[in-house]
């Protein structure tokens, strides 16, 4: 148990902030090395984004075989997915057994927020404060405050005067919404626009559905699991997940190894077939360069196209709903069920608020251009303040009194997305400048948590106290990350990987795109080099 120094301050190894994916695996891995964590959430039940978001159809654009923890061959046997894609009530169920089944519980403190983590340097310790004005002292601190969990309302004025009901998809009430006979309006069409507008549209009388940017989407194909499926992912999963270590993209997914502009037409259309039938993201791996060559991007996109014009009945609307003006992969692939075929249902309006922006919400709906759309509810499915907004929502202080705020102000910089020089002993998991959002979560959440615990035993079996990112390593991280990046067609789009989508935002592209397999060599490199690039200190 922890050893409390004073009426409001209790001393522990490591404070945790955050109890999804990466802060339960985070707490499983350093209390299993002995280390006396607590974690502090400011949900009132663990699970992080699943916890949050609850709208209807929401569900995991990753497979439930790849999108699991690894770290227990037991928990991989026991738990039964149900279906390929899993649910937002199955994903939260999974990661509450894990809390159960670990028992992580003891050592969570719920319905808290972190409002600030300042170090002080005499002592070399974090001090974290909570919402509840309880002060934590650690030496460690390990930010697990997930990439995409500081929902983002738009900038658009009049929603006090709305009369109706509305709500965001990422902070979705838990007794759920009834749309029964309701005018809605959902406002957004990334990936959660995409995933609710098909199930909303089914009960709501009429949806108005508000398209700024249309968005590129390969069907899910999604399906029961059977016993032989989950069978032959247990009996493989080392070998799976091995592979997904490697991989770019941190899933198990097969491509190509091969250009496709190095095929001939015929070909290229053939393997894209292929890969569409697999369903969802597998389509980024369909050739090698889809993301480097402008000419094997517009292939693809092409063929997208072709996928509307067929899903869509009214040539105008798919027209309308055929992603234009960006590389395909810019904005992450969204992963549907049925959404392009929605739009061919007689109670659905696509509306283009490019054309004709929205003007202002009014007390009976929504100001477009010069036509009021009444309505009963407004759904914002207008994403996150991502990467960096979680972490700049906390106070936090590092040497010299200076805050991250400050640092970043003209964008993140991380050693690795691990570490910020001038925070010692301050942690990222899935921080911007490493794979995070461009991979599969969990295996990099699993990677990162790793690696940080395998730091910390090291400095604690050579007897060292500090470890800090040197500010050329991070320079030099951050020069890396942007190269690789520029490499590719990604940085043209606007999209939250380069914080477009919230004004005002420093225009940074934020995820490192070299790949997970490339990642982990470099980050193991480091640790087996006696962590360079980093000051370790007595
Ligand atoms: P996204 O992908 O950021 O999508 C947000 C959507 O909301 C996108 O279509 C935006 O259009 C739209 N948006 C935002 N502000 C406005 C305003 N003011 N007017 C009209 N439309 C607006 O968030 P999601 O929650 O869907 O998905 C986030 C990730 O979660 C996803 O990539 C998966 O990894 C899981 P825009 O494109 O900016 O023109």
């Amino acid at each position: 148990m922890p050893s409390t120094t004073g009426p409001e301050t209790t001393d522990y190894d490591v404070v945790v902030v955050g109890a999804g994916f990466a802060g339960l695996y985070a707490l499983y891995e350093l209390r299993r090395r002995g280390l006396n964590v607590r974690v502090i959430e400011a949900a009132d039940g663990v699970g992080g984004t699943w916890f949050w978001n609850r709208y209807p159809g929401a569900r995991c654009d990753v497979e439930s075989f790849d999108y699991q923890f690894s770290f227990s061959e037991d928990l991989v046997r026991e738990w039964v997915w149900s279906e390929r894609y899993p649910r937002q009530e199955e994903l939260l169920a999974y990661l509450n057994h894990v809390a159960d089944r670990f028992e992580l519980r003891p050592d969570i403190q719920l319905g808290t927020r972190v409002s600030s983590a300042v170090l002080d340097e005499r002592s070399g310790r974090w001090t974290v404060t909570t919402d509840r004005d309880e002060h934590l002292s650690a030496k460690f601190v390990i930010m697990a405050t997930g990439c995409l969990s500081t929902a983002r309302l738009p900038d658009v004025e009049g929603l006090d005067s709305f009369t109706g009901d509305w709500y965001h998809t990422g902070a979705w009430p838990h007794e759920g919404v009834d749309f029964t006979g309701k005018r809605v309006a959902v406002i957004g069409t990334g990936s959660s626009g995409i995933q609710s507008i098909p199930v909303i549209a089914e009960q709501a009388e009429q949806l108005f559905v508000l398209q700024r940017t249309a968005n590129y989407s390969v069907p899910a194909f999604n399906r029961e699991l059977s016993d032989a499926d989950r069978q032959a992912c247990a009996d493989n999963f080392p070998a799976i997940r091995q592979f997904a270590r490697q991989s770019m993209l941190g899933g198990s997914w097969s491509g190509n190894d091969v250009a496709a502009m190095a095929v001939t037409p015929e070909e290229r259309q053939a393997i894209f077939e292929k890969q569409w039938e697999m369903g969802g993201l597998p389509m980024y791996v369909a050739f090698t360069d889809l993301l480097v060559d402008q000419r094997a991007n517009d292939s693809v996109k092409d063929f997208i196209a072709d996928k509307i014009r067929q899903r869509v009945s009214d040539p105008a609307i798919a027209e309308k709903l055929t992603p234009s003006g960006y590389p395909l992969g810019g904005k992450r692939i969204c992963v549907d069920i049925d959404y392009f075929e929605t739009f061919n249902r007689d109670n659905v309006e696509l509306v283009d608020v490019k054309a004709n922006p929205i003007e202002r919400i009014t007390p009976r709906g929504i100001l477009v251009g010069d036509t009021e759309l009444a309505v009963d509810t407004i759904v914002f499915a207008t994403g996150f303040d991502a990467m960096t907004g979680a972490l700049l929502s906390i106070n936090i202080e590092g040497r010299g009194g200076r805050t991250l705020r400050e640092k970043w102000h003209a964008g993140p910089a991380t050693l690795l997305g691990l570490a910020v020089s001038g925070f010692p002993n301050m942690f990222l998991v899935t921080g911007p400048g490493s794979p995070s959002v461009f991979s599969n979560m969990v295996v990099s959440i699993e990677q990162h948590v790793d690696w940080i615990a395998e730091a910390i035993d090291h400095l604690r079996s050579k007897g060292l106290q500090r470890m800090e990112a040197l500010p050329d390593a991070e320079s030099a991280w951050v020069d890396h990350v942007n190269e690789v990046a520029d490499t590719t067609l990604l940085p043209q789009a606007d999209s939250w990987y380069t914080g477009a989508n919230v004004p005002g935002k420093p225009r940074v592209f934020m995820p490192y795109v070299g790949g997970c397999g490339l990642y982990r060599q470099k980050c193991d490199e480091v640790a087996a080099d006696g962590y360079a690039g980093f000051s370790l200190t007595p």
